[in-house]
């Protein structure tokens, strides 16, 4: 069979955090890693996802253009990605130029099938900005429960919105009330597809049964679908001034990435193949509803065989949010600890379609009393028993085996079915469950047999034949969980990633599952010390830290313009027993006769500097907030010049 695995295309907003990995990452890198070692025909396609408003706003936020933070983002996903071994044969850009072509020719090709058509609708429209507001870009009050609410999403409780439905809009890029504007859209006939899609998903034998009763909910009601948006950033629409909406372009990149390796993409596409896409439970309608639609429209294209969609990822008990800082990033895991455990954790926490918390205790716990305690000290225990011994493993005539033995070997084989249809299946964490069963079934059998007190050579080769191939099976079916720690094992064994037993010379046994601790006190540190009690982000300094820092009262004496530059102004600052000049950056907010006679607060130790080659001592403090309008910080009270500030 031939299979194609891909996964949500991550945003190019920010890193990854656990969250992407537990649904969606490491899940598809187990099916495809075992898919592969299997020798069947799989290939692994992935990428981010380079458009829409998120990533407009981020840029606007950093003060950079969207292929900037598209290039830097992409980098660190991919950067994360490869930290914990997730391998791609494709890993893409939907800013690229084969995926706009290939996402024009769909759309022109849904166009020529009749499933697109233009509509007028209401839209706002910022007349400050001259901008067109679409989606996040504007920010008011939720109709039902009143809270903070962004365009399409109310962060309070979680409802979808349009954005016509919020009260007192405004605009997220000056705070304005927008207006409406009347805008021709393109839509896509959804509505039409009723039927079919209602075949397709009732039909799909693997596609998980969660999956297809949100699907046929969704289904029940469907609306023809707003697909174009009045921005520049974006795929466009050929022959329109508009782009494509994210959603309608970014699912194409499934088929454009597996483009990049070539004129075999067809047989993945075009020809007989399992499609599997790996997301996040938050996208399931797109994924089951919305895409398989497309495809239909379009009429040349594989459907999803199955939609996997895993369930979310909390912390510590609490939804994460990067926002306020709860969560932890795959970068900062990574520095104190192994990938490997990451993996092992997030599948052994929770069934995939199932919610999960990330808890640092039940992470030590997991790691320390379950896979190491059993798995590690199974294999250690027989590969250093094995190694004193006979320095290699024993091979013997399996017929010659006594009962007991032999339902040992029983265990082993049944194991290795078991997981094979779990985790074709997507029951990842079951299959896990097999394995570690495996191995403590295996220190059960050695601890009976009692190695230690077996004088006749013969027989203990029969045992410790049957303990090395349960190790060997062990570190075999591993590989798709744990890719390190398998080859870590195979190596002591000197033995190849299969199923066969070679009887090798085995190297000096070493521990290769360590216990951690330490490493999980730091990371959960990391974690709450960046926190104040509203859990949002501050790094803390301590009190010697701001003492450092020499804050005066100032009067401000004289003040000039300083022509060469746009932003600066020179200054003159009375600190009482001297005088100070200093350059600051206020032009554009304040006159300089506005300034003489203000008492203002100054840093007083900073290093001179020259700024447009006049010389500054030092700093006036100013504040600024979200939109951009500046004070000088003043005196609540009147005090003399050079009054330290603490
Ligand atoms: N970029 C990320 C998300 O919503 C979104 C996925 C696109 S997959 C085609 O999780
Ligand atoms: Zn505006």
């Amino acid at each position: 069979m031939r299979y194609l695995i891909t996964t949500a295309l991550a945003y190019t907003n920010g890193p990854l955090h656990l969250g992407h990995v537990r649904s969606t990452y490491i899940p598809a890198d187990i099916l495809y890693k075992y898919l592969k070692l299997k020798g069947e025909d799989v290939i692994h396609v992935g990428g981010t996802d380079n458009h829409g408003v998120p990533i407009l706003l981020k840029a606007e936020k950093e003060g950079k253009n969207p292929e900037e933070i598209v290039e830097k983002y992409h980098n660190e996903i991919k950067r994360d990605l490869d930290s914990l071994n997730i391998e791609f044969d494709a890993f893409g850009k939907t800013h690229s130029p084969i995926h706009i072509k290939t996402a024009q020719e769909f759309f022109l090709k849904l166009l020529e099938n009749g499933y697109i058509y233009e509509k007028e609708i209401e839209q706002f429209y910022c007349e400050s900005c001259k901008k067109f507001l679409p989606d996040r870009y504007v920010e008011g009050i939720c109709p039902y429960c009143g809270g903070e609410a962004r365009g399409d999403h109310c962060e309070s409780c979680g409802r979808h919105l349009e954005p016509y439905e919020l009260k007192e809009v405004r605009c997220v890029l000056c705070g304005n009330k927008p207006v409406i504007k009347r805008t021709k859209h393109y839509f896509f006939k959804l509505s039409a597809l009723k039927e079919e899609l209602e075949n397709y998903i009732k039909n799909s034998k693997e596609m998980p049964e969660h999956v297809k009763n949100l699907a046929l909910n969704w289904i029940k009601e469907l609306r023809d679908w707003d697909v174009s948006r009045d921005i520049s950033w974006g795929v466009p629409i050929p022959g329109s001034n508009q782009v494509m909406y994210v959603w309608l372009e970014a699912p194409i990149g499934y088929i454009s990435f597996t483009k990049m390796l070539g004129d075999i993409w067809k047989k993945y596409w075009l020809e007989d193949c399992k499609i599997y896409h790996f997301i996040g439970k938050d996208i399931t309608v797109h994924h089951a509803v919305f895409w398989p639609g497309m495809l239909i429209a379009h009429g040349s294209y594989n459907l999803p065989t199955a939609v996997v969609s895993g369930g979310y990822l909390t912390l510590e008990g609490k939804k994460m949010s990067t926002s306020k800082n709860w969560v932890i990033w795959v970068n900062d895991f990574v520095k104190y600890i192994e990938g490997d455990y990451l993996r092992y954790y997030l599948v052994m926490a929770a069934p995939l379609f199932k919610d999960c918390d990330f808890s640092f205790d039940d992470f030590k716990a997991k790691i320390n009393n379950e896979l190491i305690n059993i798995i590690g000290n199974f294999t250690h225990r027989v590969l250093t028993f094995t190694h004193r011994k006979f320095k290699e493993i024993p091979i013997v005539n399996e017929e010659e085996l006594k009962e007991e033995d032999k339902g040992f070997l029983k265990l082993i084989n049944k194991t290795v079915e078991d997981v094979d249809n779990l985790i074709r299946t997507f029951k990842f964490r079951d299959a896990l469950v097999k394995i570690l069963h495996l191995a403590s079934e295996g220190n059960t059998y050695f601890q009976k047999m009692e190695p230690w007190n077996i004088k006749d050579d013969e027989r203990l080769k029969q045992i410790l034949y049957c303990c090395c191939k349960a190790v060997k099976t062990i570190s075999y079916l591993l590989y798709s969980y744990m890719p390190n720690k398998s080859k870590q094992l195979l190596e002591l064994m000197n033995e190849e990633l299969d199923l066969n037993l070679r009887g090798n010379k085995l190297k000096k046994p070493k521990i290769i599952f360590k216990k951690v601790d330490e490493e999980v006190e730091k990371l959960k540190n990391l974690l709450y010390s960046n926190k104040d009690n509203n859990g949002e982000k501050m790094d803390l300094i301590s009190i010697d830290d701001f003492a450092k820092i020499d804050l005066r009262v100032g009067k401000i004496i004289e003040a000039e313009d300083i022509p060469k530059s746009k932003k600066l102004l020179k200054v003159i600052v009375d600190l009482g027993n001297e005088k100070r000049q200093i350059v600051a950056g206020i032009k554009n907010y304040y006159k300089p006769e506005e300034l003489i006679g203000k008492k203002v607060i100054i840093v007083a130790n900073l290093k001179p500097a020259k700024l447009c080659g006049v010389k500054s001592e030092g700093m006036i403090l100013a504040a600024e907030d979200d939109e951009g309008n500046v004070s000088l910080l003043t005196l609540d009270r009147d005090l003399k010049e050079g009054s330290k500030v603490r």
